[in-house]
């Protein structure tokens, strides 16, 4: 039987700094009754979902960044996402600003977490990649104070598997926003046989580093969800925050991408709208035992040499 997933991409328009969770998760609800009402087995909503893209603003005082954290998962504002996950029947994998007493002491995390259709945390991940900078640049049109708010991710990239019902198992993976730029996540992933990756982002159009970028914005989100999908024979679902929020352009451009590369499905607007796929796990055979047959044409120890220095391996 055909391992046949439907996905929804739920994008999610501006959210403004005084927009309150509960406002943010009706949202979120209605794009998951929404994504029911067309079939689907899992939603996948942006980075940071609940809140606006604070990193984008200096703040000093903790308590004030501390509002945008979340203690608890789910917490009193969305333990109502888990429980329409358990009413529809339907997974959602959720984008969050994780506070966390590990430790003896208080971490901060750019978080996401995949929740099955009975409402159960199956996946974790913390961002690794965590782009910007960490003290105030004031040069700059607006700041990414991403090194500043977070601690960079301590949990790998690890895949997982996830229960669709019906017969349909498959292995998941997810990453966030910047991780999606870096070969490594997608391999790394690639390696424990991923079958699909669930990314979420907030991408300004604007990089005050490299402006002579911006009018790649679209062309660089699309090209690095591509080939990590077709370089790794697995299904990747990016998804934006995406619109003018608080006086900052994001891209939305969220899409679907195939095994093969091909892009199966896309928003076409900078609100919140579903983009929806039938996604054929099986699919993924057709390229992880041909092309890209990591156990036949992989050369790992060629790679360690190189990487240690050693260079190839000489002639005989
Ligand atoms: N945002 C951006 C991203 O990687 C960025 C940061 C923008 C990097 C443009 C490079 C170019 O999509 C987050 N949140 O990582």
């Amino acid at each position: 039987m055909a391992r046949i997933v439907t996905v929804g991409a739920a994008q999610l328009g501006p959210i403004a700094r005084l927009e309150t969770r509960a406002q943010v998760v009706d949202r979120m609800l209605a794009l998951m009754s929404e994504a029911k009402g067309n079939g689907c087995d899992l939603i996948v909503f942006p980075e940071l979902a609940l809140t606006t893209f604070f990193p984008r603003w200096y703040m000093e005082s903790q308590a004030e960044i501390d509002g945008f954290f979340e203690r608890a998962m789910p917490g009193p504002d969305t333990q109502r996402l888990f429980d329409a996950a358990q009413r529809l029947q339907l997974g959602f994998y959720l984008g969050y600003g994780e506070l966390a007493e590990q430790g003896g002491r208080t971490r901060r995390f750019n978080t996401a977490i995949t929740v099955d259709k009975n409402g159960r945390v199956i996946g974790k991940y913390r961002k690794i990649h965590l782009p910007g900078h960490a003290e105030h640049e004031p040069w700059r049109r607006f700041q990414h104070l991403e090194k500043r708010y977070f601690e960079v991710g301590d949990l790998g990239f690890p895949a997982f598997h996830a229960d669709f019902g019906s017969g349909r198992q498959g292995i998941l993976g997810m990453a966030i926003c910047n991780d999606r730029r870096w070969p490594e996540t997608y391999r790394i992933l690639g390696l424990q046989a991923v079958e699909m990756v669930l990314i979420g982002y907030n991408t300004p159009v604007h990089n005050p580093p490299a402006p002579e970028h911006d009018a790649l914005s679209h062309f660089h989100n699309e090209l690095v969800m591509q080939s990590g999908a077709y370089q790794n024979g697995t299904w990747v679902v990016g998804v934006a925050k995406a619109g003018n929020e608080e006086g900052v352009e994001q891209i939305g451009n969220s899409i679907i991408v195939a095994p093969s590369g091909e892009i199966v499905a896309a928003c076409t607007t900078t609100g919140d709208e579903l983009a929806i796929a039938r996604c054929d796990l099986d699919l993924c055979a057709s390229y992880k035992n041909t092309t890209f047959n990591f156990a036949r044409h992989r050369e790992p120890e060629q790679y360690r040499m190189i990487v240690e220095r050693k260079g190839a391996v000489p002639p005989a």
